[in-house]
């Protein structure tokens, strides 16, 4: 097992990281930009180092500059949570360039499956169903006859987009004509890469994801599902495991995942993002190979812990369990606590938190890595805290997570805590009648 390791990330996720690896036995090196030198990952990891200024280029995204923190502090693994550089090819390959393991899938596997239309083209060789669409497409007359083909609405969507970032709905001919050139284009600013694919619009379907886990040598486990559907803005809100499906749909998801993972020799873990429209029948969506922000809903219905294995996976250990050893048991739905105004269009909140009291009791779980007294810098993504409800059924877990943000206080900034309150009160979710439009059509956020 390694014995230190550099974790390359801020936040809760730093923190997440650091507690798996000292139940490891693993010293763990925090890094740190100026504008989080006070923060929880810092004073908690065993050592700490700089690694440049607030504005996250010229730190959490300067690979020459963690690089030299894994190596100056002697890590032998860096592990890169989720976001920044965690589905950076290149940066993986320059770990491993250093003798640095990346704690996380081959480079190549980052490469095809980050890119969207290679993905499908996996998919499709793996016999995954995927929604009906095109590969690459190599301009507006390729994507205009296959819109006719498949028939619309359709969705545009970037090559190396994902997540919902460069994605289009297109209802006319017209409306492609117009909707491709910008798209192309936005997609070129924005990740390099101006590659468009397009799919049939899909109305109102689950975001269903299944997540995996591989040895790197063909042997791959899933650890059932989560429901992602409540989102604003591409931005997932609410999170629950299992998801509201037949049990023999998802058994055959997940199938599925296991296979695609299992075609490409997948290492770590990763999650297998589908569709699932209102007949039952599931789409492959995308491909994320990286731990996830909503991991710990599928930690507590299987008790397992998704961090400490990867960290095992990439030490060269074997899976540390079977797959009968996979077991869903009762139900968990995450939030995620944002400094965002739900009343005032969720704008990002920053400043001090003055006082912050957080729930306890049975079945309740708090990832955070803020305290009172913490300012909340203005230069990251606006995610506090998550809290995680478990419980034996849903309607259970869903009374138990109102209670618990019930209990919750945190002054200083506005919080989407009173937000989760509405979903959770809401007839529709509490029926299980969620899918990816529920937040504009039953609240009308
Ligand atoms: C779609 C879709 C409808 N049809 N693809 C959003 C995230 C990305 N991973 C896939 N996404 C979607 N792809 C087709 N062909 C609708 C969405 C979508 C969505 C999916 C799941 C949960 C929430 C969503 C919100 C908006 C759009």
């Amino acid at each position: 097992m390694f014995k230190k390791i550099l974790v390359a990330n801020r936040g809760e996720i730093a923190l997440r990281i650091i507690r798996a690896a000292r139940e490891l036995g693993i010293r763990t090196v925090a890094v740190y930009s100026e504008a989080d030198e006070a923060s929880l990952p810092v004073l908690v990891a065993d050592e700490a180092v700089c690694i440049g200024p607030p504005a996250a280029n010229g730190s959490y995204l300067h690979v020459r500059n963690l690089l030299s923190a894994a190596l100056v502090s002697g890590c032998e693994a860096v592990h890169p949570g989720y976001g920044f550089l965690s589905e950076n090819a290149e940066f993986a390959r320059k770990c491993e360039e250093h003798n640095l393991v990346f704690i996380g899938p081959r480079p190549e596997t980052i490469e095809k499956i980050g890119d969207k239309a290679s993905a499908r083209l996996l998919a499709r060789e793996a016999g995954v169903p995927l929604t009906p669409g095109s590969d690459a497409l190599d301009g507006v007359d390729a994507a205009r006859s296959f819109a006719e083909k498949v028939g619309y609405p359709v969705m545009l969507k970037a090559s190396a987009g994902g997540g919902g970032r460069g994605m289009r709905v297109v209802h006319t001919p017209d409306d492609l004509e117009r909707q491709f050139v910008n798209a192309s284009e936005e997609a070129r600013s924005a990740f390099g890469n101006p590659e468009m694919y397009l799919e049939k619009y899909l109305e109102e379907p689950k975001h269903v994801e299944i997540q995996v886990m591989g040895d790197g040598q063909g042997g791959v486990v899933h650890y059932y599902d989560r429901d992602c559907s409540i989102q604003r803005r591409y931005q997932k809100v609410l999170e629950e495991a299992p998801s509201i499906l037949p049990d023999d749909l998802r058994t055959r998801i997940a199938a599925s995942a296991v296979g695609l993972a299992a075609s490409i020799n997948y290492r770590g873990a990763g999650t297998v993002e589908f569709l699932v429209d209102k007949h039952g029948d599931f789409y492959f969506s995308e491909m994320n190979t990286r731990i996830q922000v909503e991991h710990p809903a599928t930690e507590m219905v299987t008790r397992k812990d998704l961090v400490a294995e990867q960290i095992r996976i990439a030490a060269g250990e074997p899976l540390s369990c079977s797959q009968a050893d996979i077991v869903i048991d009762g139900h968990a739905i995450e939030v995620r606590i944002n400094a965002e105004d739900p009343e005032h269009n969720f704008r990002p909140t920053a400043g001090v938190i003055t006082d912050v009291h957080w729930p306890g009791g049975p079945g309740i779980r708090v990832d955070s890595h803020v305290y009172a007294g913490y300012r909340v810098p203005p230069n990251y993504d606006s995610l506090l805290a998550k809290i995680i409800a478990w419980a034996p059924t849903r309607s259970e877990a869903i009374e138990r997570m109102s209670r618990a943000l019930r209990e919750t206080v945190i002054e200083g900034v506005a919080t989407t805590v009173p937000f989760h309150l509405e979903v959770l009160g809401n007839g529709f979710y509490r029926k299980g009648d969620v899918y990816t439009n529920f937040i504009a059509r039953r609240l009308g956020r």
